[in-house]
């Protein structure tokens, strides 16, 4: 089950947030709410691991991303190697959090025509949310056509067979091959640093040339050597940052809390599920203030709840039991704030356009932004609670960003929005792209 980590407090957000969708969809104008209500959704509850494919040729390095990302030896490196193998869908974990990844050999290693039917069989019955097409460094140009060959092979078969052509991430892997041989870690020479340069330029070019699209070209290096314990021992990762944002940014929503977990450099990951979480419960705060909805503080208080425990489950886990206690302690509001208050909710429904708003949206939407904010100063960036609260009064002065409505919203229209079960309005129809998460979260009943 991809949610069981905090399974009692997300199965109350899940209420909460149910409530406010029930609430919200009654009141005339609040339906564009909907996809910041979906994004919440999306990114707080209903989770599911990352699938991650790597295609590429025998030692392109293929493990060895798989555990630069994660950050521990997951996979075995530089193998020997059983030509038969067969590729198979493999949960690695981190920080209880899982990525489901696949490796597959090059199909034409050992021409084996055979092999390359039942890896594209494979990713077109279970297909990834995002196909890692691994080339070495000193072979962006070498044998390379073989290479787009099986890329183009595996995109057309998972399309056939009626699936969803994943995007591509381009990896430039082992750039420290380039010369000059040495240093073998970074940071590098400047010359290295313009061989890594033209190897991406290369291998665009090949793109270009034949017409695959890909959603960004990425150089890495990911040599590391590992102790028993699977921490890493000798680390010589290069720009394995670039690369687990990239694979963020080409994932459904729904996948991205939990990559952003399990990657090791993932703060920065962490803090961007955070911010869609605040910008969202934000823009959600600003239509019900600005709404005529009588006692707005009733809805406010659960959507903050939502947003509070959203972040929170971003924090590292070790420490997050004692956090909330601080949290709620310091700042005067639970996390989770949903409990007490899913009855007045609950009869909110019934009570359909009122009374005039005793708040205004501006007021509602800067109180929620700031205690966003600060949430994430506390459970993202590790801030004490009195830093926090400092954040949080400076943040309440400083009001909304102006243009918030306005930059929010753009954000929203222009996001890889996904359909779940529990949306509550189809998708704009001006979305040519996206993409439709046809399963349902692992284990969900
Ligand atoms: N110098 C250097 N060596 C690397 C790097 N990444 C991987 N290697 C080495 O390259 C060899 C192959 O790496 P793997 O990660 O096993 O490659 P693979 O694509 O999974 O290989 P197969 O599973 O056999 O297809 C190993 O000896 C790694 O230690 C890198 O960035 N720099
Ligand atoms: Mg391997």
């Amino acid at each position: 089950m991809a949610n069981t980590p905090h399974d009692p407090e997300r199965s109350e957000a899940a209420q909460t947030l149910a409530d406010l969708e029930a609430v919200l969809a009654r009141i005339a104008g609040l339906s564009q709410l909907a996809a910041d209500l979906r994004a919440i959704r999306a990114l707080v509850i209903d989770g599911r691991p990352p699938r991650v494919a790597a295609v590429g040729r025998r030692g392109s390095g293929k493990s060895s991303i798989a555990n630069a990302l994660l950050g521990a030896k997951l996979l075995d490196v530089g193998a020997v190697e059983d030509t038969t193998r067969e590729p198979q869908w493999l949960d690695l974990e981190r920080n209880q959090r899982k990525v489901r990844w696949i490796d597959t050999p090059g199909l034409r290693a050992g021409g084996n025509a055979e092999r390359s039917e039942r890896v594209a069989s494979l990713l077109a019955k279970d297909p990834p949310d995002v196909l890692l097409f691994c080339v070495r460094a000193t072979q962006v140009d070498a044998g390379i056509d073989d290479d787009l060959d099986d890329l183009k092979s595996i995109l057309t078969a998972i399309e056939s067979r009626g699936g969803v052509k994943p995007p591509v991430v381009a990896v430039v892997t082992r750039v420290d091959e380039l010369a000059p041989p040495l240093p073998k870690q970074p940071p590098f020479s400047e010359e290295k640093q313009a061989n890594i340069q033209k190897a991406i330029e290369v291998l665009k070019r090949h793109f270009e040339r034949t017409a695959i699209t890909v959603k960004a070209t990425v150089p890495v290096g990911a040599f590391a050597k590992f102790f028993s314990d699977g921490t890493i021992a000798i680390d010589w990762r290069y720009n394995i940052d670039a690369l687990a944002s990239a694979v963020f940014e080409a994932l459904p929503q729904l996948a991205q809390t939990e990559a952003a977990m399990a990657f090791e450099t993932s703060r920065t990951l962490r803090r961007r599920v955070a911010r869609r979480i605040v910008t969202g419960a934000t823009s959600i705060a600003f239509f019900i203030g600005a709404a005529p909805l009588p006692h707005d503080l009733i809805v406010l208080t659960p959507l903050q709840g939502v947003m509070v425990m959203g972040v929170s489950f971003l924090s590292e886990r070790a420490s997050r039991a004692r956090m909330v206690a601080e949290w709620t302690a310091g700042m005067g509001v639970n996390v989770g704030a949903g409990v007490a208050l899913r009855a007045a909710a609950r009869s909110l429904i019934k009570l359909v356009p009122g009374f005039g708003g005793a708040i205004s949206g501006a007021v509602a939407a800067g109180g929620t932004w700031a205690l966003g904010l600060a949430a994430i100063k506390y459970f993202i960036d590790g801030a004490t609670i009195d830093e926090t609260r400092a954040e949080f009064e400076k943040v309440k002065l400083a009001g909304l960003p102006k243009d918030f409505v306005r930059t929010a919203n753009a954000e929203t229209s222009n996001e890889t929005l996904v359909e779940t079960p529990g949306s509550v309005a189809p998708a704009p129809a001006h979305h040519g792209e996206e993409r439709v998460d046809e399963r349902e979260p692992d284990g969900d009943t």
